[in-house]
């Protein structure tokens, strides 16, 4: 299937990679994952619930609670490890980032976010990384979420894009720093994934 993609470069160091993922090989692995690490609507420092629900996978993974943002290795709510990464989630990244230029790359940190209607992800820009020189790459699967970009400040013109089922963005480069985040995704259904919308972000966190 990859062979046939064609990327399209959004802003310099964002690319998509349309239909490159399928979310019928996918949703099991997120199935299996989420029995483990079940999904959590997570608190912001602010003291706000999040609209999307998340959880991980990997050797670190993504949380937010009163005290702020930050990786860690195991789940807070469980106490336990992360489950691992499967190898097909890992190769599926690594094979994404190499397609446009990112050789090498090696994620360590999976954050599984679930989008239903009427969810959304506020501007942000993912800086809990030890380091910017890594991209990140982020499978959408299910119903198409638009996704938008500013610069290095959270104000400005913004570029959007639609994100289908199957999409996949490396965002690399001078994309790395820049602010992004997702509108309020609109009802619908999608076939396979039903009313539901998942976001994939392979990360080298550490
Ligand atoms: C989402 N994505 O698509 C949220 N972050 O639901 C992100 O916040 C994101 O897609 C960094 C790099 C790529 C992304
Ligand atoms: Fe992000």
């Amino acid at each position: 299937m990859s062979l046939l993609i064609d990327p399209v470069q959004i802003t310099p160091g964002m690319w998509l990679l349309p239909s490159f993922a399928s979310s019928a090989q996918l949703l099991p692995e997120i199935d299996q994952i989420i029995s483990t690490a079940p999904l959590r609507q997570m608190q912001t420092q602010r003291g706000f619930t999040m609209s999307v629900a998340m959880t991980n996978c990997g050797e670190v993974g993504w949380t937010s609670d009163r005290r702020g943002y930050r990786y860690s290795e195991t789940d807070p709510e469980t106490g336990a490890k992360w489950p691992a990464m499967p190898v097909s989630l890992k190769n599926l990244a690594t094979d994404a980032a190499k397609t446009v230029g990112f050789d090498g790359f090696e994620p360590d940190a999976c954050l599984i976010n679930q989008y239903k209607p009427g969810a959304q992800m506020g501007a942000h820009q993912d800086r809990n990384e030890r380091s910017f020189e890594h991209p990140i790459v982020s499978v959408s699967l299910g119903i198409t979420a638009r996704f938008f970009v500013l610069g290095e400040e959270n104000r400005g013109p913004s570029k959007s894009v639609d994100l289908n089922d199957g999409d996949v963005i490396v965002f690399g480069g001078e994309a790395r720093r820049h602010f992004h985040g997702v509108r309020k995704l609109k009802a619908s259904t999608h076939p396979i994934v039903g009313d539901t919308r998942w976001n994939l972000t392979f990360r080298v966190a550490q």
